[in-house]
């Protein structure tokens, strides 16, 4: 039931995407194709979900996520394209396809990432064509740069590589790793669609602790599926930590209280979910759903 329910909206997020993607081009055709490629590549589109689900959860009814969701896909998808390349996890395999290094060439996939990162931020700012001067759009624009970048998603990638060469790294580093690498966009992705619904300072602070307990779940258990997965359900390599010689929660903890860490996670956000005045069931499905996962 929740499944169906899962499907029918990631094909409407998809649908949403896609209307955002480059059209027109000119001789910048194949970087452009292949940013394409690794856009319509699959994936849960996760985040524009929560976006959505969030801005629905506090009276949001309007159009004006729709940039915002597009946006996030771009920059996540540019993330996984350059996280692939050989420079940083040599990955052949993504969402069950080739990486775009492995089809378009590596300076190619370069180039795809860096368009996407530029092309979510022209479509993040297309909200002001409708919404000219909008307050809440521009603090969840100000939100997704700082996210993205260093103090955000680049700067945990960046613990990330460092550690990575020395298969070393103690347990505060990996907080802010997990921290930054995962849980700023998936956060961002659920304080965007507070605020653009123009939710108030406590219901945002309750967000944000709801998300961070939704990032670091979804890490673990990202962490879990790489070693008790196969390649076909993940779409991508398994026992990568283990082949890169990079330490995880699991290492740090162990199998069963990585389990038991991922369970209480959910639970306590869940809790929190309940405990705001406003409900959105499918969002509360979503959260348990995304932790149980397979894939
Ligand atoms: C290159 C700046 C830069 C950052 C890369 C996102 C990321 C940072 C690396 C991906 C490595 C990884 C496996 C992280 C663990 C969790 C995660 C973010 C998985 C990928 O996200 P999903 O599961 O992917 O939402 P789909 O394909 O479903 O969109």
């Amino acid at each position: 039931m929740f499944k169906d329910e899962l499907k029918v909206k990631t094909e409407e997020v998809e649908k949403i995407i896609y209307s955002y993607l480059p059209k027109d081009i000119d001789f910048q055709q194949t970087v452009v194709d292949a940013m394409i490629y690794s856009v319509e590549a699959g994936g849960k589109r996760l985040r524009p979900l929560l976006i959505q689900e969030t801005y629905r959860l506090f009276g949001g009814k309007k159009d004006i996520c729709k940039p915002f969701m597009a946006a996030m896909e771009f920059i996540h998808t540019y993330s996984l394209i350059h996280d692939d390349l050989p420079a940083m996890d040599n990955d052949d395999m993504r969402r069950g396809k080739p990486t775009t290094h492995i089809k378009f060439g590596e300076a190619m996939a370069v180039l795809a990432g860096d368009g996407l990162l530029n092309y979510g931020f022209e479509t993040a700012l297309s909200v002001f064509e409708k919404y000219p001067g909008n307050e809440c759009a521009e603090k969840a624009l100000i939100y997704l740069a700082r996210s993205s970048g260093i103090f955000g998603m680049v700067g945990g990638q960046t613990v990330d590589v460092e550690t990575d060469s020395t298969g070393v790294i103690t347990k505060d580093k990996l907080d802010f790793v997990y921290d930054l690498k995962t849980g700023a966009l998936l956060l961002a992705s659920m304080h965007i669609g507070a605020l653009l619904a123009g939710a108030g300072e406590k219901e945002l602070f309750c967000i944000d602790e709801i998300a961070k307990k939704v990032g670091l779940a979804f890490q673990i258990q990202d962490d879990i599926l790489d070693v008790t997965s196969t390649t076909e359900e993940l779409g991508k390599p398994v026992g990568s930590d283990d082949k890169n010689n990079k330490a995880t929660y699991v290492t740090f903890e162990g199998i069963d209280k990585a389990k038991e860490d991922v369970r209480r996670l959910s639970t306590e956000a869940v809790e929190l979910l309940d405990s705001l005045e406003f409900k959105n069931e499918f969002l509360r499905n979503l959260i348990v759903y995304l932790i149980d996962r397979n894939n």
